[in-house]
């Protein structure tokens, strides 16, 4: 097939990239480098320095024999967009292209508009893209599980019936979320709702959980090809957070009581839940919603976790619960259901002792790259301000 993925320079996008193409795809991979450039002017760099596109792609070329088509374009930029649908009339195109971080978005205003603009506008434009150039086209956009929070009923994959006086009828399922950036999420649903219902576009919603991991088979082949890994606090996401704390020496941050619970994957489930809804696409007139975790966790249970393997590994790690610097429930029921993609097919990576062991492993090799400075939160919700 001829895949499209927008965002192709990410933590998901890159590995991603690599993976359809391994598999035989025709794969075009863009991105623009905003988060690049917002974790450079946030002083938030990755633990790893990844080469840019076209060079990963050489590399990942001439070690694997596939190929990844690069272009480098922003998805705001409706003109281009449509040009490069026009020309390669995708089958698929994966849409990664969004300021992925919660803190971010809570900067200040500058921060808050990027995120809603740079969200929405890339969404909006694929939506006309594909229904202009390549209406066969189908949608797999990256939501998030926080678009649900964390109410106290069940979370159903994306619908809920509701009856009212005596009349029934299914609606999204409600969402509350706790930033500005998850908030983006839920305009991207509803903006793609809209379009499914009025003009028939086929559109599949990935309501994902924190992801973590470094290597992906493909990333595997060199230190290079590996996903831009952030640890720091404002584009690391918690587990990975947590290892790197750990090989550091730095007490693990827990935010307050640490009950709060979220669901996790592994990148490489990632990966593989992004091909089966590709492979077994929504139909035409269809937002098919799909809550994309294997396993839920409490930070305290993740932070335990770290600790007893870091220990046995000889490093010595301690946990601290800081004060939370975002607005959250601490404690509170949670139960999300997260069947759709087992019955696609998904064969999950749950997290183990020996994951735990091999990424730590890892970040290891890297001891030398850690900023102490990244890790204590930077941006307080409270406020809305830095600190
Ligand atoms: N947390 C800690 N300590 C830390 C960092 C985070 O206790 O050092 C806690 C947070 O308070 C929060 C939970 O861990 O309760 C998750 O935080 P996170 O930073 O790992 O994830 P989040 O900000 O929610 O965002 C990440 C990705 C985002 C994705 C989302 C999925 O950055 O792109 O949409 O995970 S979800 O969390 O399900 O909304």
């Amino acid at each position: 097939m001829r895949i499209l993925i927008l965002g192709a320079d990410g933590y998901l996008g890159w590995p991603t990239a690599m993976y359809f193409a391994a598999n035989g795809h025709e794969v075009l991979a863009v991105d623009n480098y905003l988060r690049r450039r917002l974790a450079r002017e946030t002083m938030s760099e990755a633990l790893l320095e990844a080469p840019n596109l076209q060079r990963r792609a050489e590399i990942f070329q001439s070690l694997s024999g596939h190929h990844v088509d690069v272009e480098i374009l922003d998805c705001t930029d409706y003109r281009r967009l449509s040009q490069l649908f026009e020309q390669f009339k995708p089958e698929a195109a994966i849409h990664y292209a969004e300021q992925p971080a919660a803190p971010y978005g809570m900067l200040k205003w500058s921060e808050a508009s990027l995120t809603l603009n740079n969200n929405l506008n890339a969404t909006l434009n694929l939506i006309w893209a594909v229904m202009e150039h390549a209406p066969e086209c189908r949608i797999v956009k990256l939501g998030t599980m926080g678009e649900y929070g964390t109410p106290n009923i069940d979370i159903e994959e994306g619908w809920l019936e509701v009856e009212h006086k005596g009349r029934k009828q299914k609606f999204l399922y409600p969402r509350q979320t706790g930033s500005l950036y998850h908030t983006t999420k839920i305009l991207d649903t509803d903006l793609l709702w809209f379009y499914v219902r009025t003009f028939g576009i086929a559109v599949t919603d990935l309501m994902q959980g924190p992801v973590y991991g470094i290597t992906t088979p493909e990333a595997d082949l060199d230190d290079a090809l590996l996903p831009n890994f952030h640890y720091d606090d404002i584009f690391g996401t918690v587990l990975n957070r947590f290892l790197v704390q750990a090989v550091a020496g730095i007490p693990l941050t827990v935010y307050g009581k640490g009950e709060q619970s979220r669901g996790f994957l592994d990148i490489r489930d990632t990966i593989r839940c992004v091909e089966l809804s590709v492979l077994s696409p929504a139909e035409p007139g269809q937002l098919r919603i799909m809550n994309q975790f294997t396993e839920t966790f409490s930070m305290n249970k993740l932070a335990n976790r770290v600790q007893r393997v870091g220990n046995g590994m000889g490093l010595n790690v301690s946990i601290d619960h800081i004060d939370n610097p975002r607005k959250e429930p601490e404690d509170h029921y949670y139960n999300p259901a997260h069947t759709a993609l087992l019955d696609l097919g998904l064969d999950p990576h749950y997290l183990t002792d020996e994951g735990v062991a091999t990424m730590l492993e890892k970040v290891l090799e890297y001891r030398d790259r850690i900023d102490r400075t990244r890790i204590l939160p930077r941006v307080r919700w409270k406020q809305g301000l830095s600190s």
